[in-house]
């Protein structure tokens, strides 16, 4: 097939799936069409079957605000009847289903037909699709794509219960590329944060207020007082300074390193005993995924997707929203042991390998093959 791929190709989960996906997709003999305004953080490599069309937007005095959907709509409808693409994939609704929605019109004045497939992420749905400035065009984009995927039951049901949809969303959740996200030794590494030998907490997110960065310091202190132990704090966002400056209130400030943005995320987690994602909504868990794939167990909330992919008790463990305490007694549980550590370990890397990209492509390309036979 020949299928075009729009997506946000910065830092965040929908980007790393999107890319991940049309890597592996073009890998299985597929020409993938990378739209988007820059260069996809992950893709930094020549394949035959790989190309990439840059959205460009013209700046003019009088716009306060560039209009990118009208950009990306005009550099779809080229890249469609110019490279003949065979279908569209949405990845994230705002505003990339609106414009793919533009583009089949505009395409179809040219005889050409296109299907689309709009896969729901998250926040496009849980914050700021609901907003009502865009809930409107949410709804109607979603309605008239040709399928529509959720990362997440959660996220499906979720999505059918806020706005008025009218077809049905084939659940098709993230996966995990083993070959590149697995444990790794890297002793000097561990050597250089844990001196001590002391055990090795990590979180990973885009610190936005979502992702409760400041819960994370909380749970560490309280296991701090308990266990010898690091935090590593990777990437970075808008509550990056609330997390240091608390870290610095609470006098852990010392064993926490804020690490910034970093691409070799695996090796960071393979030298990590227990990752905390205390978010306040999470239709998949992304991060959590990479981190079970390196062994690394996950104390969790139980918002969203999250209970999809964090075995309670078994992986790691769910707790409501907001509990530091109960998540602090459950990180405190896994890591005092060292046997129930390693048996959380295992089983974390279990549950990630039913996530592995091997497991989920062929669900996409069936959901492909399905669409266009139906559109
Ligand atoms: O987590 C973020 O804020 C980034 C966001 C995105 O779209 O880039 O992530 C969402 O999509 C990921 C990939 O499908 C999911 O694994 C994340 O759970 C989801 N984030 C939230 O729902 C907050």
């Amino acid at each position: 097939m020949k299928i075009g791929i729009v997506c946000y190709p910065t830092f965040g989960g929908s980007g790393v799936v999107a890319t991940e996906l049309g890597k592996a997709l073009a890998a299985n003999g597929h020409q993938i069409h990378f739209i988007t305004y820059s260069q996809p953080a992950r893709l930094d490599f020549f394949s035959e079957n790989l190309f990439y069309h840059e959205v460009t937007i013209s700046k003019y005095p009088l716009f306060d605000f560039p209009p990118y959907e009208l950009a990306l709509a005009s550099k779809l409808v080229d890249v469609v009847r110019f490279e003949k693409l065979d279908l569209l994939h949405v990845h994230y609704a705002i505003p990339h289903a609106s414009a793919a929605f533009m583009a089949k019109q505009i395409l179809a004045t040219y005889n050409i037909h296109i299907p689309v497939v709009t896969t729901l992420h998250g926040t496009d749905i849980t914050l700021v699709g609901k907003d009502a400035s865009y809930s409107p065009v949410v709804t109607f984009s979603i309605n008239q794509s040709d399928g529509v995927t959720a990362v997440s039951n959660n996220l499906k049901e979720e999505t059918l219960s806020y706005f008025d949809i009218k077809r049905d969303i084939r659940v098709i959740p993230n996966f995990i590329d083993l070959s590149r996200f697995s444990l790794k030794p890297r002793q000097h590494f561990k050597q250089a944060i844990a001196p001590g030998d002391e055990r090795i907490l990590v979180h990973t997110s885009n610190f936005r207020k979502v992702k409760r960065t400041t819960d994370v310091i909380r749970i560490f202190k309280k296991v701090q007082e308990k266990l010898p132990s690091k935090l590593l704090m990777v990437g970075d966002g808008p509550e990056r300074t609330a997390a240091e400056q608390l870290s610095r209130e609470l006098g852990v400030a010392n064993d926490i390193r804020f690490l910034g943005k970093q691409d070799a995320i695996e090796e960071i987690l393979s030298v990590s005993d227990l990752f905390i994602i205390p978010s306040g909504s999470e239709s998949f868990g992304l991060a959590a995924l990479e981190a079970m794939a390196c062994k690394v167990p996950v104390i969790s909330s139980n918002t969203g997707g999250l209970p999809e992919l964090n075995v309670d008790g078994v992986t790691g463990f769910l707790s409501e929203v907001g509990d530091v305490d109960a998540m602090a007694a459950n990180a405190i549980h896994i890591l005092e042991d060292s046997v129930r550590l390693e048996q959380f370990k295992d089983a974390a890397l279990d549950r990630a390998k039913d996530f592995q990209l091997a497991n989920i492509m062929p669900l996409y390309e069936q959901y492909y093959q399905e669409v266009i036979a139906g559109s």
